[in-house]
């Protein structure tokens, strides 16, 4: 059934941390909860042992900031979140044996634990070097407290850690304009001490684990950023941060500073294990070091670096850990047309979705898992999800099964009927009925859930069709024997349904176990069983009464959602809109000092893998030379060639991705934000004029 070799003894499941700065969104839920959630929910109805962990991500300078902002502490941040988090979770039925936080005693403890050994095995280099340090805050810019250009694609906003553009992790040092997000200032450098990983040193292990192990059953975005990464060659990285929020360092020389966040979350996981065996009175032991084991993190694909190639080079160092068998990393969720962003409050919140839409769990379930960015980034729109409502869960699913219980009352009282002979049709679609549990785990087993939620409508469809085709409420006037068939035939399927959408929606499959009374209530189906059993619902069953399993969602529903998306860009927009203040007056020795000519573009070619960057070729009048243009994203390469355009000849060159940049082309924003040349009276000037 699966392409595994051998069968696991059990499963750990884990699904990324969230960090408590914020509620939940859609687009966590379609990049990492939903899937992983069915994922757990089907080994468990395989009778497989799982582990499914998470908890709260809390230390880092995500909370730090969040805490600033709102001008309370870290822990109130945290508490705030995390209670908000846990109960959306909670009520929206993902079905985590234990959802835990990093705060937690046994979370500090398990962390500390693991520095002190690779600390001791000597795992670590402990190094003075100089990292940014903000004079007018009197701290060091770690992470997220620094902003700055990306070497590797160009991104503005990349952080002291990572470009959440690229995916590369960065040391803070490697930022171009880097500028602190606390006091806006322009940081120094300062020594300070700080222990690194030597990633340098797991280059063999992860080649030969990755690049040859798991060329074949990793998703081609994984497997593929994996590879630059290791290509590009990896570099130490600092495992600890001087700031006030976080676990502290525990070895002697680190006082006053803490493990960096991305140290201490993965971690997490294996806390989580424990305060959940030790919970359920069970071994923890088993669940990360037993071979046997399966290991599965569910992430987004910002989180791949840190999944794929730094924590598993923790766990090698520590030497007792097993590795991840897989990690299926998700693509980004958009969110009609523009990206979420928990700052531009441009989401659909869980929490408040919960509110607005209550007891329909799984029609956000289904929509986000019908069309989940597992291949490439993917849109979520409000007519999307009434249409995945309105067309399949409630016209194919809600309806078929209505049909079968309503008619099954009418005619039977509710007691399933005895069949006469199967006809060709009834065999056939039984028959049919029999390949889906198999087709459905094959898919969920590749971790393609979208697919495999498909074959689930497609069952209902089947249904559907063998309704509409043998039309019971006619046949019953003239051959009620026929009809017994029918019912029994359509019996059969409404069960089948019921036991396979558990993964998927499994508020419906409940509720579908007790119409049909099966499961706890009565006759017990498994999804393995359905291949053989030759009956799932037997003659004389009792089932209840039919209960709405979905109802129609109304356009004005819809309208209101987008309404409030829409009053959200408005606000953002007034915001904007605001203008910027004034910068600190110049003198007019400071502006004489800018060189600026008139040039022309000769050349223009896209950077490769830089989805803002341009390379131009530009006459100056002095000379031809290179300049990268951070305009990509407003002009193509083809448009601007030829056009005049003004120059900073004399800014001091700069390497971009690789490539010397010596300029830079003057532009600015027109009253829409679009970016326009400050370009000369184009027909009556020559290149290298100089502009006064
Ligand atoms: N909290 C990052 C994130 O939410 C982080 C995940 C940790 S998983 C160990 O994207
Ligand atoms: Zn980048």
């Amino acid at each position: 059934m699966t392409d595994n070799a051998k069968t696991p003894a059990r499963y750990t499941i884990t699904a990324a941390l969230p960090y408590t700065n914020g509620p939940i969104h859609i687009g966590h839920l379609a990049g990492v909860y939903v899937p992983a959630d069915i994922y757990a929910r089907y080994q468990r109805l395989m009778g497989k042992d799982v582990a499914f962990v998470c908890g709260s991500d809390e230390h880092g300078v995500a909370i730090s900031m969040k805490a600033k902002k709102e001008g309370i502490t870290p822990k109130d941040v945290i508490d705030k979140y995390h209670a908000i988090i846990k109960k959306s979770f909670a009520d929206f039925g993902i079905s985590f044996d234990n959802y835990s936080r990093t705060s937690a005693e046994v979370h500090h403890k398990t962390a500390s634990e693991f520095f002190v050994k690779l600390y001791e095995q000597g795992d670590f280099i402990e190094e003075t070097t100089a990292q940014l340090y903000d004079e007018e805050a009197k701290q060091f810019l770690a992470d997220r407290f620094v902003v700055g250009t990306c070497p590797k694609c160009g991104h503005e906003e990349a952080y002291g850690d990572q470009c959440e553009n690229c995916g590369s992790t960065l040391n803070a040092t490697d930022l171009i304009n880097p500028k602190s997000t606390i006091t806006g200032a322009v940081p120094t450098l300062k020594e300070t001490k700080h222990w690194f990983l030597p990633l340098d040193r797991y280059e063999d292990f992860l080649k030969e684990w990755i690049l040859e192990g798991h060329k074949k059953d990793w998703k081609p975005n994984v497997y593929g950023q994996c590879k630059s990464w290791i290509d590009d060659g990896l570099k130490p990285r600092a495992v600890t941060r001087d700031l006030d929020w976080g676990i502290p360092v525990p070895v002697k020389g680190g006082e006053g500073k803490v493990l960096y966040v991305w140290f201490d979350a993965p971690i997490g996981y294996i806390s989580s294990t424990k305060e959940w065996a030790e919970r359920e009175g069970k071994d923890w032991e088993p669940y990360w070091k037993d071979e046997n084991t399966k290991l599965l993190h569910f992430i987004g694909k910002d989180n791949i670096v840190f999944h794929c190639i730094i924590f598993p080079s923790i766990l090698k160092a520590h030497g007792d850990y097993i590795l991840p068998d897989n990690v299926p990393a998700n693509e980004f969720l958009n969110l009609e047309g523009n990206k979420l962003s928990t700052s531009k409050n441009w989401a659909v919140w869980l929490h408040e979705y919960l509110e607005e839409f209550p007891d329909m769990q799984d029609v956000l379930r289904y929509t986000l898992t019908a069309n989940a960015p597992e291949t490439k980034d993917n849109d979520f729109t409000w007519k999307d999800f009434q249409a995945r409502n309105n067309n399949e869960l409630v016209a194919i699913l809600g309806n078929f099964i209505n049909r079968v219980v309503v008619l099954t009352h009418k005619y039977y009282d509710g007691k399933v009927p005895t069949p006469n002979e199967f006809s060709q049709v009834d065999k056939e679609t039984l028959e049919a009925m029999k390949k889906y549990p198999e087709i459905i785990s094959t898919s969920i087993e590749r971790y393609r859930f979208r697919e495999a939620s498909q074959e689930l409508m497609n069952l209902a469809r089947l249904g559907n069709k063998y309704l509409a085709d043998e039309e019971p409420w006619k046949v019953i006037k003239q051959d009620g024997e026929r009809v017994k068939t029918i019912m029994f035939v359509a019996l059969q399927i409404a069960t089948g349904l019921a036991v396979l959408s558990e993964p998927f929606l499994p508020f419906t499959s409940e509720k579908l176990k007790n119409i049909l009374a099966i499961g706890s209530s009565g006759v017990d189906t498994s999804w393995t069983e359905m291949e053989t059993k030759e009956v799932l619902l037997p003659a004389d069953h009792q089932i209840n009464k039919a209960e709405l399993l979905f109802r129609k969602v109304e356009d004005q529903e819809i309208q209101a959602q987008l309404d409030k998306l829409e009053a959200t860009k408005k606000s953002n927009e007034q915001m904007n809109k605001e203008v910027e203040p004034q910068k600190d007056t110049i003198t007019f020795d400071d502006f004489s000092k800018l060189d600026m000519r008139v040039g022309t573009i000769v050349e223009a070619e896209k950077m490769p893998k830089a989805k803002k960057l341009l390379v131009l070729k530009v006459d100056t009048g002095l000379d031809t030379r290179t300049i990268v243009s951070g305009i990509a994203e407003s002009f193509t390469p083809e448009e601007i060639v030829g056009k005049k355009v003004t120059v900073l000849v004399n800014l001091a060159p700069r390497a971009l991705r690789g490539v010397e940049s010596e300029g830079m082309i003057l532009m600015t924003e027109n009253a829409d934000g679009k970016l326009v040349f400050v370009n000369p009276d184009e027909d009556n000037v020559g290149n290298g004029l100089t502009i006064n």
